[in-house]
C-alpha cells in the first residue's frame, strides 16, 4: 500500500505537466468532488492506422514482373520485383510494417524505362481523424534517397492540400526556393513552410536513409533544445492559432519528383538502377481531442477520442445534448500545469439563471428593465435568452432550443413574395398571383415571369381567336393575317382589300401623343 502511494506521488506532477488527466476526486472542506482540468491522449505510433494510396496505378513494381540493381553494382541487374510471387513483392503495406532486425521490407517503384518522361509517385497517407504531431516524420528509403520531392498536408480530410516541406539537392533549381534549415528559423516563423537540402544529398545508399519532416527542432525553437520547457511550447501554441494548426493534419501526401541518381547525370543507358523504395514511414501524433480526452481509440473504422467535460464529436469538438447552456470552447493550456478544461455545462448552471441555450457566451444586465439578457445570440437566433428565431428563420421543429440547428432559413422567393418573413411552419406570405410555402410558385390563371404575372391568354375566358393557340399563357401565337393580343384583329397590309390602311396609322399617331403627354408630364 504505501509502495502505491509512493508510486503515485513520484508520477502525479509529471503526468499534470503532460496533461493526460482530464480529473481527479479531491476532498475539500465542502467534501469531496471533481476536479477537471485540460487533457490531452499520449502520442501513438500512427503508421498502424493508416489507409495508403499509391498514385499513378501501376507504379508499384512487379506486374509485370521488372529487373532492376542499384548504384552500387549498376552492372549487375539481377534482382528481381515480382507482384505474384509474396518473396519478390513489394507492395505498399510494406512501408508500414514492423521491421525485423536487419532486414528490410519495403515498397518499390518500377524503374525509370521511361526516361525522360519524369518518374513520379504520390503516397497519401489518410487517418480520417484530426492528429497532432508530437515527434519528427521520419521516411526512410533503401537505394538512395530521392533528389526532388515534396510533403503535403491536408487538415480537412484530403479535400484541400497543403505544401509541407520541400526536399531537393538543388533546391532553387527544383523549386526556385532558397535552401534552409529548421535549426535557423526564428520564433516568429517556426511554421515556416521550406526547401530543404540536408535529406537529398547522395552519401552512398546505405548510409543515410532517412528523410525527416523535423517536428523537435521546431519545438525546440520554444521548449528548449531537450524540449525540456514543453510548456513554454503549449503557452504559445495558445496564443499562436496558427502554430497549433502546423502541426495537426488529417491526411500526408509524399510527392516524389526525382528518384535518387548516384551521380550527377542520368545514365540512360541503365535505367534499370532508377527507382523509389520506401521501408519505413514513421508519424507519431497524437489524436487532436481539443484537450477534452486523455484517450483515443479505433472504434468503428476510425480513431476517436474518448471525451470527457461532456463533450462528444470524434475530436470532442461538440457539447453532449442537454449540456449547451454555453457555447462549446478547446480546453486549454493555460494557466499551467493543469489547464482549464472549459466543459460544458448542463443547461441551466451557465450564468446563474440567464439560460442562453448554448448560444451565447455572454450576459448583460440591464440596469433599467432590472434583467439578465444574453448578448450576441448566434445560430440565427434572438431574445433574452436567445429562445427564438431571428427574423427571416423559423423554428426547426425536430431540433432542441439547444440545438445549432435550432433556426432554418425562410428562403422565401424574394420576386414572389411580399418579404423575407415567414410564419412558424416556414411559410411565406405571397404576392398576388404565387403560391406555395415559398411563394415560387403560380396560382392557376398566372404564369412566373419574374415573379406570377396574369396570364394574357388560356383555355377559358381568354382563348385566342382565329384559330391562335395560347403560349405558357403568355401570348397567343396568331396564324398569318391575324394580329392583336388575342388574335382578335386582322392584320393589314396591301394584299387584304378590306383592311382600312389608314385605321393603323390613326393607332400609331394616338400612341405617339400620349407619349409626348407623358414625357412633358415627366420634364415637369
Ligand atoms: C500527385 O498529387 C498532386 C496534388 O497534390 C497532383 O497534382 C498530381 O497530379 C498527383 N500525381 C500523380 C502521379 O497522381
Ligand atoms: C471516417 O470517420 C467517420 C467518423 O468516425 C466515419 O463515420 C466514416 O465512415 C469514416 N470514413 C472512412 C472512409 O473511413
Ligand atoms: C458532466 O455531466 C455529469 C452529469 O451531469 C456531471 O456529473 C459531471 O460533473 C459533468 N462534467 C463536467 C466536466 O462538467
Ligand atoms: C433540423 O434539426 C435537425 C436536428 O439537429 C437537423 O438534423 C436538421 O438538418 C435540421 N433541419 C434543417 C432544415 O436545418
Ligand atoms: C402558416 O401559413 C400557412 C399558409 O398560410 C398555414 O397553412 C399554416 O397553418 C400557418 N402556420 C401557422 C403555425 O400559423
Ligand atoms: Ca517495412
Amino acid at each position: 500500500m504505501l509502495h502505491v502511494a509512493a508510486i503515485l506521488l513520484h508520477c502525479l506532477p509529471l503526468a499534470l505537466g503532460q496533461y493526460d488527466i482530464c480529473k481527479s476526486w479531491v476532498t475539500s472542506d465542502e467534501g469531496p468532488s471533481w476536479e477537471f482540468y485540460a487533457c490531452q491522449p499520449k502520442p501513438m505510433i500512427m503508421k498502424e492506422y493508416t489507409m495508403v494510396k499509391v498514385d499513378p496505378p501501376g507504379i508499384t513494381c512487379g506486374n509485370p514482373p521488372e529487373r532492376f540493381c542499384t548504384h552500387e553494382n549498376p552492372y549487375l541487374c539481377s534482382d528481381e520485383c515480382d507482384a505474384s510471387n509474396p518473396d519478390l513483392a513489394h507492395p505498399p503495406s510494406l512501408m508500414f510494417d514492423k521491421e525485423k532486425e536487419g532486414l528490410a521490407t519495403y515498397w518499390q517503384s518500377v524503374t525509370w524505362k521511361r526516361y525522360p518522361e519524369p518518374l513520379v509517385a504520390n503516397i497519401t497517407l489518410s487517418w480520417n481523424k484530426s492528429l497532432e504531431l508530437t515527434d519528427d516524420i521520419v521516411v526512410t528509403f533503401e537505394y538512395g534517397r530521392p533528389t526532388a520531392m515534396m510533403l503535403e498536408k491536408s487538415l480537412d480530410y484530403g479535400r484541400t492540400w497543403h505544401p509541407y516541406q520541400y526536399y531537393a539537392d538543388d533546391c532553387m533549381e527544383a523549386f526556385g526556393m532558397p535552401p534552409r534549415k529548421v535549426r535557423d528559423l526564428a520564433a516568429s516563423s517556426a511554421n515556416r513552410v521550406l526547401c530543404t537540402e540536408e535529406y537529398s544529398r547522395w552519401a552512398g545508399s546505405k548510409k543515410e536513409k532517412d528523410v525527416r519532416f523535423e517536428v523537435r527542432d521546431r519545438f525546440a525553437i520554444f521548449a528548449g533544445p531537450d524540449l525540456r520547457k514543453m510548456e513554454n511550447l503549449y503557452l504559445r501554441m495558445e496564443s499562436a492559432k496558427g502554430l497549433k494548426d502546423f502541426f495537426t493534419l488529417t491526411d500526408l501526401r509524399l510527392r516524389l519528383l526525382r528518384p535518387a541518381l548516384g551521380g550527377t547525370y542520368v545514365q540512360r543507358e541503365n535505367l534499370y538502377k532508377y527507382f523509389y523504395a520506401i521501408s519505413n514511414f514513421e508519424v507519431v501524433a497524437r489524436c487532436k481531442c481539443n484537450l477534452h480526452a486523455n484517450a483515443c481509440n479505433f472504434r468503428d473504422g476510425a480513431l476517436q477520442c474518448e471525451c470527457e467535460h461532456n463533450t462528444t464529436g470524434q475530436d470532442c469538438g461538440r457539447c453532449k445534448k442537454n449540456f449547451r447552456s454555453k457555447s462549446w470552447r478547446s480546453g486549454s493550456y493555460t494557466p499551467t500545469p493543469n489547464g482549464s478544461p472549459n466543459a460544458c455545462a448542463a443547461a441551466g448552471t451557465a450564468f446563474g439563471n440567464c439560460e442562453c441555450y448554448g448560444h451565447s457566451n455572454r450576459c448583460s444586465y440591464i440596469d433599467f428593465l432590472n434583467v439578465v439578457t444574453c448578448v450576441s445570440c448566434k445560430h440565427n437566433t434572438r431574445g433574452q435568452h436567445c429562445q427564438h428565431c431571428r427574423l427571416g428563420y423559423y423554428r426547426n421543429v425536430s431540433a432542441e432550443l439547444d440545438d445549432e440547428n435550432v433556426c432554418i432559413e425562410c428562403n422565401c422567393n424574394q420576386l414572389g413574395s411580399l418579404h423575407d418573413r415567414c410564419n412558424e411552419t416556414g411559410y411565406c406570405e405571397c404576392r398576388k398571383g404565387s403560391i406555395s410555402p415559398k411563394c415560387d410558385e403560380c396560382l392557376p390563371g398566372y404564369h412566373w415571369r419574374q415573379g406570377c404575372q396574369p396570364n394574357v391568354c388560356d383555355e377559358e375566358l381568354l382563348i385566342c381567336q382565329n384559330g391562335g393557340t395560347c403560349h405558357q399563357g403568355q401570348r397567343c401565337i396568331c396564324p398569318t393575317g391575324f394580329k392583336g393580343a388575342l388574335c382578335q384583329d386582322v392584320k393589314c397590309d396591301s394584299s387584304h382589300r378590306n383592311c382600312d390602311s389608314s385605321s393603323g396609322m390613326l393607332a400609331g399617331s394616338f400612341f405617339l401623343l400620349v407619349c409626348t403627354l407623358m414625357l412633358s408630364m415627366v420634364d415637369i
